[in-house]
């Protein structure tokens, strides 16, 4: 395993939806002890704090969305801050809700760009996200960052997307809640997306396997993105919207094995952590223990095994 600079991106985003609690998220992964896990497994790790919204108008009253202004404020932030750090080493955002992704992935997206190479997106999460202003029905802002990166229509006031992520290079696993407008969406674009059925039938490994080939092939930057409520709620219930029947502990320790043995990630959210619904942290640690799998960390060191 290469040992990698490892950037902690403290990003207490939480207006991307209402039920508060997310903004304690950085925190809470710091008691856990990602730093340790870390630098345990032979990474350097540089901790950049926590960073506040960049400066950003008062939010209207006319609206259907839930605080877009302080998202506004947190995109232009995360694409300037992701950008900078990518430079350095391996970004890994401390969430804040989903939300963040606007700013984590679009920011990936222009320093990929800078590099000369394509940026691919692994979304782990029962959700696809995939809304813009114009679709959600909640008004929710975390249910639209896949619309921002691909470049869907409608984000007035955000930052202007210069890089879209290619629907092509985008693949979700993990899903079974999905809203009409968004199933219709996703079924006329070219994103990968397995859900639960699939899983199910298939196992988790396969899909993941030809994902990563894909990204492997095309010399590809990888950004995965983990939202808490991928996980089972029963093994990780610290999440607002808990939806039951998600992966296990097995299925997310695979993925994130994977990964690690794929070489190919470049970033990571860890997102919609709410330490105010958490059971004596389980959920932190758990969320620590994954990362700690998507950076090397194996019961033993073995050869890869090969899924094709
Ligand atoms: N699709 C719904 C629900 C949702 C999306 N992301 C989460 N929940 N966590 C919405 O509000 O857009
Ligand atoms: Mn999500
Ligand atoms: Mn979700």
């Amino acid at each position: 395993m290469m040992s990698r600079k490892c950037i902690l991106i403290g990003a207490p985003v939480d207006s991307g939806k209402r039920r508060t609690g997310c903004l304690m998220g950085p925190d809470s992964y710091r008691t856990a002890g990602l730093a340790q896990a870390l630098s345990d497994l032979g990474h350097t790790v540089e901790d950049m704090g926590n960073l506040s919204p960049a400066t950003h108008a008062a939010e209207p009253d006319d609206t259907h969305l839930h605080q877009p202004n302080r998202t506004i404020g947190w995109t232009n932030r995360l694409i300037r801050t992701g950008q900078e750090a990518a430079q350095r080493g391996l970004p890994i955002f401390l969430g804040g809700d989903h939300a963040l992704a606007l700013g984590s992935v679009a920011g990936m997206a222009n320093h990929a760009a800078s590099v000369d190479r394509p940026l691919f997106v692994l979304w782990l999460d029962a959700h696809s996200d995939f809304h813009t202003p114009d679709t959600t029905g909640s008004g929710n802002l975390h249910g639209t960052p896949l619309g921002y990166v691909t470049g869907r229509g409608g984000f007035t006031g955000f930052p202007v997307i210069t890089n879209p992520v290619p629907e092509e290079n985008i693949c979700i696993i993990g899903l079974r809640s999905v809203d009409t407008a968004e199933r219709e969406a996703l079924q006329n674009s070219d994103i990968r997306f397995h859900d639960m059925r699939q899983i199910d039938e298939h196992g988790i490994a396969r899909p993941l396997a030809a994902f990563l080939q894909h990204v492997a092939s095309q010399n590809g930057l990888l950004h995965v993105s983990l939202d808490v409520d991928f996980l089972d709620p029963s093994i990780a219930p610290a999440v607002g919207t808990t939806v039951p029947g998600g992966a296990t502990m097995r299925e997310g320790h695979l993925v994130m094995e994977m990964i690690s043995d794929s070489g190919l990630m470049t970033s990571l959210d860890l997102v919609e952590l709410n330490p105010f619904l958490d059971e004596r942290g389980r959920t932190a640690h758990l969320m620590v223990d994954l990362t700690a799998s998507a950076l090397g960390r194996r019961v033993f060191d073995r050869p890869t095994r090969s899924f094709s």
